[in-house]
């Protein structure tokens, strides 16, 4: 009888089914704790040179998670695509340990979508609101995998990711995106039916990545803590995965594994845009 041989390139069996089945997974120490020490460091510089400090999300779900004091207070830092600012954040998103891990969830091609840094400020470091990914870049399908790299180690009291287990199997599902008076707001579900309650709490340790669907629902607790807490998301799909709406559409990212297979009548990239 013919033996299957694995196809796996760094994640087990279990890994891959416990992703599938729950819409997340926590891959223990991707990156060694000198190249977490050299991307922290960079990090930093980037933090000191680039990022932006602002109020963070918008929307009426601020006043469900915050009292009126700390939400005047709360900020987010934040900013996009690091991996354009210094070079071991070039390094973190190529890196094979990731790559080769997002190849066995969603593979074997993989592409690069974005970067992004979330700092959550000591102790009014901005909480995230029950949402899906979907909401803010729409794909049109679930083939698309959001990564926490984690800088430092987190746990409740400085506000680690929490996911609703399994729900990535609803699919995407609309969001709020205006306040009551009709102005835009941050993408957000709703906070009578929605809560941090029901989610599951996965604290990490720097150099893990947590790593989560498209479509599984998620939030983060304030920062209580005098420390700042340094997560960077990096979204990986696959490349045959349409963009239909949001941040980064219509920009071609890195193929970080495997190859960008040729769709039917499809030009190559232009030299301008
Ligand atoms: O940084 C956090 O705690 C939450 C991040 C998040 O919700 C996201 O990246 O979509």
């Amino acid at each position: 009888m013919a033996v299957l041989e694995s196809v796996l390139n760094v994640l087990s069996e279990d890994q891959v089914a416990f992703y599938h089945e729950h819409g997340y997974l926590h891959i223990p120490q991707v990156f060694t704790a000198e190249e977490t020490e050299q991307m922290a460091e960079e990090l930093d510089w980037q933090i000191a040179t680039w990022a932006n400090k602002s109020p963070g999300w918008s929307g009426p779900w601020r006043r469900v998670y915050m009292d009126e004091e700390t939400e005047k207070q709360s900020q987010l830092i934040a900013l996009h695509d690091l991996h354009r600012y210094s070079r071991a954040w070039c390094d973190a998103v190529t890196h094979p340990r990731l790559a080769g891990a997002m190849a066995d969830l969603i593979g074997p091609n993989v592409e690069l979508h974005h970067t992004t840094l979330h700092v959550k400020p000591p102790e009014t470091g901005h909480p995230f609101p029950m949402h899906q990914d979907w909401a803010f870049y729409k794909h049109v399908d679930g083939r698309y995998i959001d990564c926490l790299i984690h800088l430092d180690d987190t746990h409740d009291e400085n506000g680690c990711i929490r996911f609703l287990d399994g729900s990535h199997k609803g699919g995407s599902l609309e969001h709020i995106t205006q306040n009551p008076d009709g102005s835009r707001c941050t993408p957000h579900l709703p906070t009578d039916q929605y809560s941090l309650e029901d989610t599951i709490p996965v604290p990490a340790r720097a150099g893990d990545v947590v790593c989560f669907c498209i479509n599984t629902i998620h939030g983060s607790r304030i920062n209580q803590t005098p420390h700042m807490r340094r997560l960077v998301r990096v979204g990986y799909r696959d490349p045959e995965n349409e963009q239909t709406a949001g941040q980064s559409q219509g920009r071609p990212g890195l193929m970080v594994w495997g190859k960008r297979d040729r769709l039917p009548e499809q030009d190559p990239f232009p030299t301008t845009i």
